[in-house]
C-alpha cells in the first residue's frame, strides 16, 4: 500500500503526509509492525527481522523515487508532466550593443550634414597608419611597444613590410584621398587598437569616428562649426565644448576637443586642418585644395550621453548592464 501511495502523490505536502503515515518514527505503520517483533516466537525472529529489513529498504527506495519525480517536475501517475494551460516562457532575444547603436546614431547625424561613410581595414601597413600621415620613422607613436604589430613571418615590427592593428581611423583619410578627388566629405567609424592600460576612460580596443572634408576653401571655422553642430545634436543643446591648441603630425594647426561633464573637461577628440604634407603624399595640390579632419572617441561620446562612468562596463559582457540600452 505504501509503495502505491508514494508513486501516486502529486505534491510535496502529500508526499510528506504519506511519509509520516507509513514511515513516521513514532506512530508510522511500519513502526507499528516493528513493535510486534517482540511477540514473535524466538525461532522465527531472525527470519521476521530480515523480512522487515527488506520491506524497509523497498519503502525507502519508493520514497526516494517519489521525491525525485516531484523535483524533476513529473508527478504521480495521473498528473500530466507539463501543464499546457500555463503561459509560455518569453524568448529572450538579443539586442544591439550600445556602441553599435551609438555608431548608427553618429552616422545618421553626420549624414544629415552631408558626410557619407567610408570603410577601411583594421589590419594596416605603416604607410597608411604612419608614413602618409606625416609621422616620421623615429616618432614615438610608431614604437612597437605602443602598437599591436602582427607577428608576420620575415617582417620586422615598424618596418615598411610589417603589419599592425590600426591605432587610429586616420588611416581611412589616406585610403579615401588615394582613391578619390575633392570635394570629399566622409566619416569613418570603426575599431582601433592600442596597448593602453584599461581604466575608467581607456580601453585597449575602442572606436573612433574619423571625419574628413576637402574642398577648395575649407577653413578652421568650418571645422569648429561642424564639431559644434555635431556635439549639440548628439549631446544636447546645453553641452559645453572647448577647443584647445594641440599638435598632430598630420594637421596644422591642430586642436583637441573637450566636453564638460560633472565639472570636468574630458577630451573626446583631436582635429585640425589637414597638413599640406599629407595632401602632397596622396597626390593633391595643397595650393588648390584645403580641408579639415577630426578623430573622436566613440566610447567617450556614448558614455557622456548615457552617463556611463566606466568604459570597462561597455565590454564586460554583463547582461544586467547591457540590457539597459
Ligand atoms: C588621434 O587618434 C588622432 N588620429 C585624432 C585626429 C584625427 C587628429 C584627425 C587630427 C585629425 P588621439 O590619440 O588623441 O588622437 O585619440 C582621439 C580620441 O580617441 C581621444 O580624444 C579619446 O576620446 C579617444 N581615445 C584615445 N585613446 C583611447 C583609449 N585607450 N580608450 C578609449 N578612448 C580613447
Amino acid at each position: 500500500e505504501a509503495s502505491e501511495v508514494f508513486a501516486k502523490v502529486s505534491s510535496q505536502a502529500a508526499l510528506e503526509e504519506a511519509r509520516v503515515r507509513f514511515l513516521g518514527a513514532k506512530n508510522g505503520a511500519f513502526r507499528e509492525i516493528q513493535k510486534q517483533l517482540g511477540k514473535i516466537d524466538k525461532a522465527d525472529k531472525p527470519q521476521a527481522g530480515q523480512r522487515l529489513n527488506e520491506v524497509k529498504k523497498a519503502l525507502a527506495a519508493a520514497l526516494q523515487n517519489a521525491t525525485e519525480a516531484l523535483e524533476s517536475g513529473g508527478a504521480g501517475d495521473d498528473t500530466p508532466a507539463a501543464d499546457p494551460t500555463l503561459p509560455g516562457e518569453l524568448l529572450s532575444l538579443g539586442h544591439i550593443h550600445p556602441i553599435t547603436q551609438t555608431i548608427d546614431h553618429l552616422k545618421e547625424i553626420m549624414g544629415r550634414m552631408g558626410f557619407e561613410t567610408a570603410e577601411g581595414p583594421e589590419v594596416e601597413d605603416p604607410w597608411h597608419n604612419f608614413v602618409a600621415l606625416n609621422i616620421p620613422e623615429d616618432h614615438p607613436a610608431r614604437d612597437p611597444l605602443d602598437n599591436f604589430y602582427l607577428a608576420t613571418a620575415g617582417a620586422t615590427a615598424g618596418e615598411a613590410d610589417s603589419q599592425l592593428m590600426r591605432s587610429q581611423t586616420s588611416t581611412v583619410q589616406i585610403r579615401v584621398m588615394e582613391n578619390r578627388q575633392p570635394p570629399i566629405r566622409i566619416v569613418s567609424l570603426g575599431r582601433v587598437y592600442r596597448p593602453d592600460d584599461p581604466d575608467a576612460t581607456h580601453f585597449p580596443m575602442f572606436h573612433q569616428m574619423e571625419g574628413l572634408m576637402i574642398d577648395t576653401h575649407v577653413t578652421m571655422a568650418n571645422l569648429k562649426t561642424v564639431l559644434r553642430v555635431f556635439a549639440n545634436n548628439y549631446l544636447g543643446e546645453d553641452v559645453q565644448i572647448r577647443f584647445r591648441p594641440s599638435f598632430f603630425p598630420f594637421t596644422e594647426p591642430s586642436v583637441e576637443v573637450d566636453f564638460l561633464w560633472n565639472d570636468q573637461w574630458i577630451e573626446f577628440g583631436g582635429a585640425g586642418m589637414v597638413d599640406p604634407a599629407v595632401l602632397t603624399a596622396v597626390g593633391y595640390d595643397p595650393e588648390a585644395v584645403s580641408g579639415f579632419a577630426f578623430g573622436l572617441g566613440v566610447e567617450r561620446l556614448c558614455m557622456r550621453r548615457h552617463n556611463i562612468t566606466d568604459i570597462r562596463d561597455l565590454y564586460s559582457g554583463d547582461m544586467r548592464f547591457l540590457s539597459q540600452f
